[in-house]
């Protein structure tokens, strides 16, 4: 085993995943639906896993994980382990160094990249020929990276490449059709995702139980998973047409119907504040206006914005002056993660 540190870029779904398949065993966290992701530029984690002679020792930006979320981590140095075969023997200790340039409690995605880096990294360190081909070849590699992220958290499948990004939900049920790939590099098109921050609070309910209770007890959960594929097709290629005004109808109706879903739910799982409300209402102002914005927002509170990266700055200033709009950044598309060796 070795030290190595890898560095993954989040992600902002475009078409949105959000539910869990019925088959296929728990622990490969197979989607419901496909979906589609922008990466982006500047929120990324970074993260370093090194053998350690006591027992695992896990940090998220300086404090000690304990309970649950330490026992996720666990779980996927587990998975990753495993990958080596049952001749392996048990997996080395080892020390995990997590960084978010993320702003994890503001309930922006930080599972997609820490999900992302720690199996880049993890992998790296525990079993060399795993990461080398990654770079070449037919991708097959970085693919099993991403289905190896994927049982960690879903979204976190995506953010293994830079760029536009698909995750198929696949038919079959060991997950082996349930893959990600790229759709457009990160030159493809000069896009913005304005991050429209509404609140500095976390938020209350996490992703995988949100999931869940749709499933359970929604009405509209079954319409939003049939629905879904034909959203995919559509906004994938009108990505690859650069058709923004097409693309983003799709993003926006993707995001509606996964909220509306939510609603429906018993009792309802309302992620959003009111100035959520007001921003999505600017932008349909704006766009009446000439300045053509669309809105998504996840499970949480905040607003994303996709624009093309001409039309950003206009737009910021739009939505700085909203009331009760934290702050607004700008984010472009992301790079590849990148995986080097640690200290
Ligand atoms: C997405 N979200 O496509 C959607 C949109 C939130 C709303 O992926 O249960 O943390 O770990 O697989 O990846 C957030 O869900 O869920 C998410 P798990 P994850 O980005």
């Amino acid at each position: 085993m070795r030290a190595m540190r890898a560095t993954a870029h989040t992600n902002i779904a475009l078409v949105k995943y959000w539910g869990k398949r019925p088959d296929g065993g728990r622990d490969l966290n197979l989607p419901a639906v496909g979906s589609l992701s922008m990466t982006l530029d500047e929120y990324r984690t970074v993260t370093v896993v090194r053998p350690r002679a006591a027992a695992d020792a896990f940090a998220l930006d300086g404090a000690t994980l304990t309970g649950a979320a330490a026992d996720r981590v666990a779980k996927h140095l587990d998975r990753v382990w495993r990958t080596r075969g049952a001749e392996a023997g048990p997996r080395p200790s080892c020390e995990v160094d997590s960084v978010n340039h993320v702003p994890t409690a503001a309930g922006l995605a930080s599972s997609a990249s820490g999900f992302a880096a720690l199996t880049l990294a993890a992998a790296a360190a525990l079993s060399e020929d795993m990461v080398e081909g990654m770079a070449e070849g037919d991708g097959a590699d970085r693919r099993l990276l991403s289905a190896l992220a994927r049982r960690g958290s879903g979204s976190a499948a995506r953010s293994l490449w830079g760029g536009f990004v698909r995750l198929d939900r696949g038919e079959e049920a060991d997950g082996r059709d349930c893959i990600a790939r790229p759709v457009a590099s990160r030159h493809h098109w000069d896009l913005k995702m304005l991050i429209v921050h509404t609140t500095t609070g976390a938020k209350t309910v996490g992703s995988t139980g949100g999931m869940e209770l749709c499933k359970n007890t929604s009405p509209y959960y079954g319409a939003w998973v049939a629905s879904s594929q034909r959203d995919l097709d559509s906004a994938t290629s009108r990505l690859q047409n650069r058709d923004l005004r097409g693309l983003g109808e799709v993003m926006e109706h993707s995001c509606f119907k996964m909220h509306a879903s939510m609603w429906a739910a018993r009792p309802p799982l309302i992620y959003w504040n009111g100035v959520t409300v007001e921003v999505m209402r600017e932008v349909q102002r704006a766009r009446a206006d000439g300045l053509q914005g669309w809105a998504t927002s996840d499970a949480g509170p905040h607003v994303k914005v996709l624009c093309e990266a001409a039309t950003a700055d206009a737009l910021v200033a739009r939505l700085e002056s909203v009331v009760g709009v934290v702050d607004v950044k700008a984010l472009g598309v992301g790079p590849d993660p990148k995986v080097e060796a640690a200290t």
